[in-house]
C-alpha cells in the first residue's frame, strides 16, 4: 500500500530493464508496459520517499482544466516546468537580438559561462512574458497541449469539443458507461510545428463502481524518476476532483505505462530513494463551497500531513 507500488517499479527496472537508446541522448535502462495500482482511500499517493513540490503539480492541473496553454498562468504562479519550449521558439525567432541560444538545453550543462548568458537570457524572456500580455500571446503558448486537448479539441469540420466537460456530464447521467474516455493524441498534431511536445498522457478513462470513481491512465513514455513522481499525483487529484463534482467516493488510480525507463544520470539518485522507509501518506481536502471544477482556484486545494525525506536532485534530460 501507500507508494509500494512506485517503489517496486523502481525495482523492478533496475533488476529487470534493458539498456535503451533515447532521443536525448542520455541513455536509459528501460521495460515495456507496466502497471501500478493506488488506493485513493488509503491516502493521497505523493511520494513520501523523496519531497515532490505539490504546489507545481497543482498549479499545472488547474491550468489544464481552464484550458490554458500560455506559461503566463504558470509563470505567475511560479511554476517553471513548461518553460523550455516557448523560450526555444522566442530564441529562434526574427525578434530575438540577443546571444545565440542554440541548444541552450545541452550547453547551459556543460558550460559555466554559456549557462550564465542563458539564465539571464532565460528571466529576461519570463520577466517579459508576465508583465507584457501582447508578448505572452505571440512567444507564451505552447500550442496544441493538454489544455487544448481536453477542453478544445479541433475537429475536422472546425468544430471544438470540450472533453473534460463532456465526460462528467456521462460519469454524472451514465456512469455505467465503458466510454468514458479523454483523449490527448491527435496523430494530425503530432508535427512538431503544431504541438512543443506530442502528449506523455495518451489517453484516461474513468470507471464508477460502488459509488466510487476510478481512473486509469495510458502514459507512452514516463521518466521514472523526475516525471512519473509528478503524474501519479496529478491524475489522483484530478479524480479527486472530477469525484467531487459527480458526488462519488474515489476509488484506484491505475497508472499504466509503455516505455517505462531510468535515465543512466538518475541511477543512484534512485537507489538512495529505494533505501528510504515510506511514511504516512498526506491527504487532500478540497474547499467543500466549489460548485464547479472550472472554478477552482489554487487555495480551494489543501494537502496535509505531508511529511517526505528530503528532494533528491537529478538533472533533466532535454
Ligand atoms: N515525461 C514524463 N512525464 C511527463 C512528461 C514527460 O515522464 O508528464 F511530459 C518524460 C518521459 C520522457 C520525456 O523521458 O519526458 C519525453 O520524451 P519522449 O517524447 O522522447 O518520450
Amino acid at each position: 500500500q501507500g507508494e509500494q507500488a512506485y517503489l517496486e517499479l523502481c525495482q523492478y527496472v533496475l533488476d529487470q530493464g534493458t539498456h535503451k537508446g533515447d532521443r536525448t541522448g542520455t541513455g536509459t535502462i528501460s521495460v515495456f508496459g507496466y502497471q501500478m495500482r493506488f488506493d485513493l482511500q488509503q491516502g493521497f499517493p505523493l511520494l513520501t520517499t523523496k519531497k515532490v513540490p505539490f504546489r507545481l503539480i497543482k498549479s499545472e492541473l488547474l491550468w489544464f482544466i481552464s484550458g490554458d496553454t500560455n506559461i503566463q498562468y504558470l509563470l505567475k504562479h511560479n511554476n517553471n516546468i513548461w518553460n523550455e519550449w516557448p523560450f526555444r521558439n522566442w530564441v529562434n525567432s526574427s525578434d530575438y537580438k540577443g546571444p545565440d541560444m542554440t541548444d541552450f538545453g545541452i550547453r547551459s550543462q556543460q558550460d559555466l559561462e554559456f549557462k550564465a548568458l542563458y539564465d539571464q537570457e532565460m528571466a529576461r524572456f519570463k520577466e517579459r512574458i508576465v508583465q507584457d500580455d501582447e508578448f505572452a500571446r505571440t512567444y507564451g503558448d505552447l500550442g496544441n497541449v493538454y489544455g487544448k486537448q481536453w477542453r478544445e479539441w479541433q475537429t475536422s469540420r472546425g468544430e471544438t469539443i470540450d472533453q473534460i466537460k463532456d465526460v462528467i456530464e456521462m460519469i454524472k447521467h451514465n456512469p455505467d458507461s465503458r466510454r468514458l474516455i479523454v483523449s490527448a493524441w491527435n496523430p494530425e498534431d503530432i508535427s512538431p510545428e503544431k504541438a512543443a511536445l506530442p502528449p506523455c498522457h495518451i489517453l484516461f478513462q474513468f470507471y464508477v463502481a460502488d459509488g466510487k470513481l476510478s481512473c486509469q491512465l495510458y502514459q507512452r513514455s514516463g521518466d521514472i524518476f523526475l516525471g512519473v513522481p509528478f503524474n501519479i499525483a496529478s491524475y489522483a487529484l484530478l479524480t479527486h476532483l472530477i469525484a467531487r463534482e459527480c458526488g462519488l467516493e474515489v476509488g484506484e488510480f491505475i497508472h499504466t505505462l509503455g516505455d517505462a525507463h531510468i535515465y543512466s544520470n538518475h541511477i543512484e539518485q534512485v537507489r538512495t530513494q529505494l533505501a528510504r522507509t515510506p511514511r504516512t501518506l498526506p491527504t487532500i481536502r478540497i474547499n467543500p463551497d466549489i460548485d464547479s471544477i472550472f472554478n477552482v482556484q489554487m487555495e480551494d486545494v489543501e494537502l496535509n500531513g505531508y511529511e517526505p525525506h528530503p528532494a533528491i536532485k537529478a538533472p533533466v534530460a532535454v
